[in-house]
């Protein structure tokens, strides 16, 4: 079913990484870990539809799952398996930046293709950096994206360019890397986690007209100590931004505007002067 290559070892995954900018982990999650998640989007694309946006590009998704599941969801951003290959990559600064889940239905997934681009975070589009040439891993950002669903042959499949984060276009990528221009779908069983450097070119290829099975995923992206946070709009649980255990409140202390808004709304604890609450209507 998987025709790419994967990487196993942590010296695998990581020499990968920095080679291509991308790395494939088969087994990432256990099939009763991949149980708990289905059965929890299950039960919310059931019972609370309101809190998945409507279709884009094929896939509905919901990024509520945190302020639900605070400490559940937690041990996924913070996973065992992967997070420390995150930490290596990212220089030891990582940074909750986003977490949310999405998924194709089988009637959709011929129509779920989406146009390569790079993930670029909002102060990127202003003219902050988009990758660090100081960084062996390039990354200022990285998302690790776990397939919660087989992903076979004709299913909606991660696709990306190795090694295109420093081409301004994809046509620019195609013309400058010559013969070394590959893009590659993924493919591999649930449970399957790729980890990649946002800004390399990637996409969504759509499945097959044929496809019976659609695509469900898990995406986590982190930020860097020394990055912007990534979006204008992530917040997070107060059980976890303002969480007595250090190591916690630390990676989840890269504040977005809209977090700002949320803690001053919400949280019950003080809220530590340094973040500029004040700022907030
Ligand atoms: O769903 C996928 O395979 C890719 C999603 C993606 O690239 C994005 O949402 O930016
Ligand atoms: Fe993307």
């Amino acid at each position: 079913m998987s025709t790419n290559a994967v990487q196993t070892t942590k010296e695998e995954i990581l020499e990968h990484y920095k080679e291509n900018g991308f790395a494939v982990i088969p087994n990432a999650l256990s099939q009763e870990e991949l149980d708990y998640l289905n059965g929890l989007v299950e039960k919310s694309l059931q019972e609370s539809p309101d809190q998945w946006h409507k279709p884009i590009e094929g896939a509905v998704g919901t990024g509520s799952f945190l302020a639900q599941y605070p400490l559940e969801m937690d041990k996924f951003i913070r996973h065992p398996n992967i997070f420390p290959l995150i930490q290596e990559v990212l220089r030891g600064e990582a940074r909750f930046a986003q977490f949310d889940f999405r998924d194709v239905s089988a009637e959709r997934a011929s129509t779920s293709e989406m146009n390569f681009h790079r993930d670029i975070s909002y102060y990127g589009t202003i003219g902050g950096k988009i990758f660090d040439p100081e960084n062996p891993y390039i990354s200022t950002y990285t998302c690790v994206i776990y397939y919660l669903s087989d992903v076979h042959e004709c299913c909606p499949a991660f696709c990306l360019v190795p090694n295109s984060h420093m081409y301004g276009t994809l046509a620019e990528a195609k013309e400058k890397q010559g013969e070394a221009y590959r893009e590659i779908p993924i493919r591999g069983k649930a449970g399957t986690a790729v980890l990649y450097n946002i800004t390399t070119y990637h996409t969504r290829k759509g499945g097959s007209a044929a496809c019976t099975h659609g695509r469900r995923t898990m995406h986590n992206y982190h930020s860097r100590a020394t990055s912007y946070p990534l979006t204008n709009w992530a917040t997070v649980p107060e059980v976890l931004a303002l969480s007595d255990n250090p190591d916690t409140q630390l990676f989840y202390s890269q504040w977005t505007p809209n977090q700002l808004k949320y803690a001053k709304e919400n949280y019950t604890k003080p809220i530590p002067a340094y973040y500029p609450i004040h700022m907030v209507k």
